[in-house]
């Protein structure tokens, strides 16, 4: 009962959206009068006309984050059976499952556009789908774990927060929820590589270490300098991202430090200053050949982490098959009562 509904109000949102698809926004009129919608912050919702290339930038974006939470299990998931304390077991097994979930709540804001789950997961598994670069570092020590927490959900929690108030109406709803298990996860992470920084001189060396290594990559998921980014001026003029890329990386910054600085971490970083001016940190450059090789598939676990996600599709076929089997039988019985 329960699998039928969902898949009917997926497969209706869809249909309305593909019927809304088939009326083109390329009249000047009507691309006018959207953007006037826009700038009088109005909340597009999936049956709107809507111009195709924001229907196609919505469609990317909110897929690449989709895929970029399932993906984004596979590096902390590495530790679960790792764990040093029942405590921290319980912990990272709740994040991870929360990541499940962003990604299911995410692929779910995407349909509404027109394009199906199943589509978006072939177009990772088997196109050239990107997820966020972060995800292909490996997690090779404990205190990896509170760096991830501590930095990545810390980039993406100040990357998503002006996401609540993206112009497209599913994808920031979802966004709120995400916020705040985000902010839960920030947290989990900031604790537990306060625990290690404070610890045995072991622990510390360790902590830094993690902390070296995931700066410059966090630094990365917020993107390219504004003045390469494609579409940041597009997605600015459409109320989908609300600060650009250098904007929310300096905002990162900002707040990271200091906290570095409470546990008594060294941000690996040696033009790092404050600059009394701006009243923000300026940073010495970042590696931006290393982040498109990562972008292009060679960083050091892109191949593994599609490996990864391959095998678990082409293993979970069956349940795929057996859910798809359930709901029909459900409502032929349905429309035999
Ligand atoms: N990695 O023109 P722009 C998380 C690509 S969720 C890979 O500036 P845009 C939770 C970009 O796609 C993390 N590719 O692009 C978690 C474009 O190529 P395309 C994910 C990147 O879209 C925590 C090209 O470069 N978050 O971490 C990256 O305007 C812990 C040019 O760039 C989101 O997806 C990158 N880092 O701005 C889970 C947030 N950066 O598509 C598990 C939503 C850029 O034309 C554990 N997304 N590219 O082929 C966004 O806010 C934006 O899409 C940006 C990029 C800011 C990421």
């Amino acid at each position: 009962m329960y699998t039928t509904d969902l898949r009917t109000a997926r497969e209706k949102a869809s249909d309305e959206a593909k019927a809304a698809k088939k009326k083109v926004v390329d009249d000047p009129a009507l691309l006018k009068a959207f953007q006037a919608r826009i700038d009088n912050d109005e909340v597009i919702e999936a049956k709107d006309l809507m111009p195709e290339a924001y229907r196609a930038t919505l469609t990317r974006q909110i897929s690449q984050h989709a895929h970029s939470e399932i993906v984004g299990m596979l590096p902390e998931g590495n530790w679960i059976g790792r764990a040093p304390t029942l405590r921290r077991k319980l912990i990272l097994l709740a994040k991870v499952q929360d990541e499940a979930g962003h990604g299911l709540y995410l692929y779910s804001a995407a349909e509404t556009l027109g394009t199906s789950r199943a589509e978006m997961v072939d177009q990772l598994l088997y196109g050239s789908a990107k997820y966020s670069t972060i995800f292909n570092y490996p997690t090779i020590n404990w205190a990896d774990i509170g760096a991830i927490g501590w930095l990545v959900d810390g980039a993406a929690i100040t990357n998503q927060i002006p996401l609540q108030r993206c112009s497209y109406g599913p994808y920031a709803r979802a966004m709120v929820r995400v916020c705040k298990e985000e902010s839960f996860h920030q947290r989990q992470g900031y604790e537990l590589i306060t625990v290690m920084a404070r610890g045995s001189a072991e622990q510390q060396a360790m902590a830094q270490d993690a902390l070296d290594r995931w700066w410059w990559p966090s630094l990365m998921m917020f993107g390219p300098h504004d003045s390469d980014s494609i579409h940041g001026h597009q997605s600015a003029k459409w109320k989908i991202k609300r600060f650009s890329n250098d904007e929310l990386r300096q905002r990162f910054i900002d707040a990271t430090v200091s906290q570095a600085e409470a546990i008594g971490l060294r941000i690996p970083d040696p033009e790092l200053k404050w600059n009394e001016k701006t009243e923000h940190y300026d940073i010495g450059p970042i590696d931006w050949e290393e982040f498109w090789a990562v972008v292009k598939g060679f960083g050091p676990c892109n191949r593994e982490r599609l490996e990864a996600r391959r095998r678990a599709h082409e293993e979970g076929a069956w349940v795929r098959e057996a859910a798809a089997a359930y709901a029909r039988k459900q409502s032929e019985r349905q429309a035999a009562e």
